[in-house]
């Protein structure tokens, strides 16, 4: 019932001759998968020339991040009409974003409802350290990262939102969770956290990803798992050809 959402998060890389090219490679081939939801999260300086690639096709098109405020003195950053001028998605509070960059689930909180006011569909990043998971606390970190970002959101704006479990000891290590740990914290402490702060029906229609090291080989094992709806996918969304065959695994 949920479509299947796969999203490509380049991070820093590719210069706009770089990106064009990029997109040119797996333009064919993810056109050839129309039942997933295919989004490209190029970098912001990408992100005008992309949209023109993407015009007539089903594919999306996704800003990093933003700021919550809708213009004015904030240095070097982008507010959710400039995004809104190209995107349909925005990834919010990524673990980059938060560890680098001192993100907190207050500042990704102000970031989903701008994304939310300006009809933008927020992929909002959830996911605990290595420290956290040795220490055994992933459902305390996890459901306060789900509870505190999605304060007072409206039940019917909820059910837009795409939630991106990454668990942070996975991201850009090569060491993926499993699929059936993933599927755990999806299915035992996201959806009840969304049930909680929504309702259950509501946190059913809420697609939940799955990001950390998403490869073509690892995708099945993820996607074959009930709660599973897509992947946030990083490094490997760098190769058109495994871009094309993780979007293939999530159809
Ligand atoms: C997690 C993921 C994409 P990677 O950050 O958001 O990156 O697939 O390189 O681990």
């Amino acid at each position: 019932m949920r479509t299947p959402l796969i999203a490509g998060n380049w991070k820093m890389n590719k210069t706009v001759e770089q990106a064009r090219a990029l997109v040119a490679e797996m333009l064919p081939g993810l056109q050839a998968v129309p039942s997933v939801e295919r989004v490209l999260c190029p970098p912001f300086t990408a992100l005008m020339p992309i949209s023109a690639m993407l015009v007539g096709t089903e594919i999306g098109l996704g800003a990093q991040n933003m700021h919550w405020e809708a213009q004015g003195a904030f240095t070097g950053e982008i507010s959710p009409g400039m995004v809104k001028e190209f995107c349909q998605y925005v990834i919010l509070g990524h673990s980059e974003r938060r560890t680098y960059f001192g993100e907190t689930d207050q500042t990704v909180n102000k970031k989903v409802h701008a994304a939310l006011a300006n009809q933008l569909i927020p992929i909002v990043c959830v996911g605990e350290t290595l420290e956290e998971n040795e220490a055994g606390r992933t459902a305390e970190v996890v459901a306060r990262q789900v509870c505190d970002g999605l304060k007072d959101v409206s039940k019917d704006q909820a059910a837009k939102l795409v939630i991106a479990y990454e668990p942070v000891w996975a991201i850009g290590t090569g060491r993926a969770a499993s699929g059936e740990v993933a599927n755990r914290v999806l299915a035992e402490i996201i959806r009840p956290a969304l049930a909680g702060l929504f309702d259950t029906p509501t946190a059913q229609k809420i697609r939940i990803l799955y990001g950390g090291s998403v490869t073509a080989a690892n995708a099945q094992e993820f996607f074959g798992q009930p709660e599973i709806d897509g992947a946030l996918v990083g490094g490997a969304s760098l190769k058109p050809a495994e871009f094309v065959n993780i979007a293939i695994a999530a159809a």
